[in-house]
């Protein structure tokens, strides 16, 4: 059978069942197609510790987990390339599940036997689940419930309601986040939307913690959203969502933020900061922090107006936009994780894919902290590549 005929049958067997019996269609179509003696879907819980196995049954009251960092479901969830193991039952062969650069789990298929082709057409099925556990999110809550290992409070329900994809790669851009405690995070957010000309890149930092703190923070993102689909430039998004801001909170309680429009042709990335810690750039050998002016945070004043500022993009750069909780990241005893160790950090993971840079950035933030974070840590790592540019 060919490739397209392969994945095109598969998506309408998908297709054509509801959202919540992908487990087991997908199961009796290759078990079916290309003899599966065993069919499992990995999901990746949302701080990208463990892959849980997507059961149907809610009753079973320990599903079945992996880590990330120790198993070979792991491995080909960190490398997005399969990974083929031997199995009692004869070859284990494991596929990413992803969107893009979305990273959402991992298909485990046993088979008797492998073979180049068998491991292409598995891929080409991968990628179809993965289309369809994206679009099934919005008809069950089915993944969203296998990716809490742990429960969510509520303002950390808001936030992620709130988050776009976590990876994008496309042409010249891939641009990823991550953000911790991933199952409380509070005021932080980050955002982004590409068109053909320009890439919409911000992140926010909502004042305070839990509850308001989220509602603070979505106020904030959905302005600067309302601003920029309604076509106004970076100026005009971080005023119009000021105003908002202190509109609603009086000037109480305020978001920082940094705002840009990634110009795809020439790299100009205008830029406006709103009282928030400074991007990172990793252009060659070099990790640097940029030098931009500060304007005041949305919403702490009525009226601000704001300024843009140019960062001029070179081909192959790597801009990183942190919040406040990244560095000041702090161990029991007090010791900050600091600009050092994230400079470190930058340049460590620079050959590394965007979502991994991210993830290794918030993974480390974590182990420095040895417990409970005492504020959110977000980061947003930003490449451009004209070079790809079709
Ligand atoms: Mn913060």
């Amino acid at each position: 059978m060919s490739d397209f005929e392969f994945a095109g049958q598969l998506h309408r067997a998908l297709d054509a069942s509801p959202p919540y019996a992908l487990p087991t269609v997908l199961s009796a179509l290759l078990t079916e197609s290309v003899g599966a003696k065993e069919v499992c879907l990995w999901l990746v819980d949302y701080g990208e510790v463990t892959l849980e196995r997507v059961t149907v049954d809610f009753a079973i009251d320990d599903p079945p987990s992996v880590p990330v960092d120790t198993s070979a479901a792991g491995r080909c969830f960190l490398a997005q390339t399969p990974v083929e193991i031997d199995d009692s039952g004869g070859r284990r062969l494991y596929l990413p599940v992803s969107v893009r650069a979305e990273r959402l789990g991992v298909l485990d298929v046993l088979v008797p036997e492998s073979s180049a082709e068998l491991r292409e057409e598995l891929s080409r099925a991968a990628v179809v689940v993965g289309y369809i556990v994206a679009t099934a999110r919005r008809y069950t809550d089915l993944f969203e419930r296998v990716r809490r290992r742990r429960d969510l409070i509520l303002a950390a329900e808001i936030q992620w309601e709130l988050l776009p994809v976590l990876g994008y790669e496309a042409d010249e851009l891939f641009v990823a986040g991550a953000l911790e405690p991933a199952h409380a995070i509070a005021g932080d957010s980050f955002d982004y939307a590409v068109e053909a000309d320009v890439a919409h890149v911000a992140i926010t930092d909502g004042m305070g913690h839990g509850l308001r703190a989220a509602l603070l923070g979505s106020l904030a993102v959905s302005a600067l959203r309302h601003a920029r689909r309604r076509g106004r430039d970076v100026l005009s998004q971080v005023k119009e969502a000021g105003q908002v801001v202190h509109d609603q909170f009086g000037g109480d309680q305020f978001v920082t933020g940094t705002v840009a429009a990634i110009d795809m042709s020439t790299g100009a990335m205008r830029t406006v900061n709103a009282g928030h810690p400074r991007p990172w750039l990793a252009r060659d050998g070099h990790v640097e922090e940029v030098e931009l002016f500060a304007d005041y945070p949305l919403g702490l004043f009525p009226g601000v107006d704001y300024r843009a500022q140019t960062i001029t993009l070179q081909p192959g750069d790597r801009v990183l936009l942190i919040s406040d909780g990244v560095s000041e990241a702090t161990t029991p005893s007090g010791e900050q994780f600091g600009t050092e160790r994230l400079r470190n950090l930058i340049a460590e993971t620079r050959d590394q894919v965007p979502t991994e840079t991210v993830r290794r950035i918030t993974r480390a933030i974590l182990d420095h902290c040895q417990g409970p974070l005492r504020d959110d840590a977000t980061v947003v790592a930003v490449d451009w590549r004209p070079r790809f540019r079709s």
